[in-house]
């Protein structure tokens, strides 16, 4: 008996230092231990010759190392085969789950495609400040000491600095370039300007604007003409057509703002062009002499054309888009629905 126990002993170090190392080796552990020719089975068989005051305990031993070498069977099994099969097949050719990606905002859809269609023209971009001071947003650009837009109601001032402001157009931005550079200048300014505008569908303290500059020796209306004409084109189609009518800026003479025909309708009249068959997208003229005397540019030397559009207008027009306070409500559903400035 005495033999046997150590027999057991042995066996049990065996099973416990045995690690199958592929499906052969697992089914020669198997065959020989478990198998019915095997170990366990013979030394089960071996039980019916065991003294009655031992059988029990002889059970018990036996039991334990049967569970000790089927536990250890199913696990190398397993380990050798994977995870166990569900039933569930894999279809490795199936794509992975999309990963969400956000979307582009509308005005910077848009104002990348102004800049980009000005940019084949040759226009460089430039940028300044957004908190500006009152010589390069107002005096510089013509616009004296008693103008209505200097008005506090218009204006946001910086209260601890009495001639700082948040910008109400990107022509200081212009102002700033022509302060340091000769002609030729030519540039695109986008950027956000303020106003201290009551919030509604149709205006917005804040909003976005690009204006274009052209300096240089016979810069003429008709090169004016002619660049918002490919602008156009660009931005909205081969079909739509341009129409000037003058206007008044201070620091362009002559003005004239530009309206191009109506992309609902087409022409023949609806509520988005108030049945005229326009509707006015931006506001351009000739560089006042003035202003270029203002930076030392000698106006009977060179002229300019310069030219201002809002980005939510153009936006606007090309997107159908009908209140100005969507662009800054941060709606996904709104929002993602652009994907491309086409
Ligand atoms: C509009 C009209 C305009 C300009 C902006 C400009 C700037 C300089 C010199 C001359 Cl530094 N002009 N800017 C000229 C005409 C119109 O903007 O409706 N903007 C939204």
């Amino acid at each position: 008996m005495e033999q046997l126990l150590q027999q057991i002993e042995a066996y049990k170090q065996e099973i416990l230092s045995i690690a199958p190392d592929g499906a052969e080796a697992l089914e020669a552990y198997r065959i020989k231990f478990l198998g019915t020719k095997g170990i366990l089975k013979s030394l089960f068989a071996g039980m019916k010759d065991t003294p009655a005051d031992q059988k029990k305990e002889f059970g018990l031993l036996l039991n334990e190392i049967k569970q000790l070498a089927e536990g250890r069977y199913e696990s190398w099994k397993q380990s050798l085969e994977g995870s166990p099969d569900t039933g569930e097949k894999i279809d490795l050719t199936l794509p992975g789950d999309p990963l969400p990606l956000g979307s582009r905002h509308p005005i910077s859809l848009t104002r990348d495609k102004i800049v980009h269609i000005f940019g084949r023209l040759g226009f460089s971009v430039a940028e300044g400040p957004e908190i500006e001071d009152d010589w390069h947003n107002f005096t510089a650009l013509n616009l004296p000491e008693n103008h209505p837009a200097r008005d506090m109601q218009d204006t946001f001032y910086i209260h601890q600095h009495p001639d700082w402001l948040l910008r109400t157009h990107t022509s200081s931005v212009q102002a700033r370039v022509m302060e340091k550079q000769k002609p030729p200048i030519r540039i695109i300014c986008p950027g956000r300007v303020y106003r201290n505008e009551t919030i509604s569908a149709r205006a917005h303290c804040f909003f976005h604007q690009t204006e274009g500059l052209y300096v240089d020796e016979n810069v003429s209306f008709a090169d004016l003409k002619q660049t918002l004409y490919f602008f156009v084109q660009e931005m909205f189609g081969k079909d739509v057509k341009i129409r000037f009518r003058p206007s008044y800026f201070p620091f362009t003479e002559p003005s004239a703002e530009m309206d191009i025909t109506c992309l609902i309708c087409g022409g023949s009249g609806c509520n988005i062009c108030k049945h005229t068959g326009w509707v006015e997208i931006l506001g351009s003229g000739m560089v006042h002499p003035k202003m270029l005397e203002n930076f030392g540019i000698d106006p009977n030397k060179y002229t300019g054309f310069a030219f201002g559009m809002g980005v939510e207008r153009i936006c606007q027009v090309k997107y159908r888009i009908n209140d100005l306070r969507l662009y800054s409500q941060n709606d996904v559903r709104f929002l993602s629905q652009f994907t491309a400035a086409t």
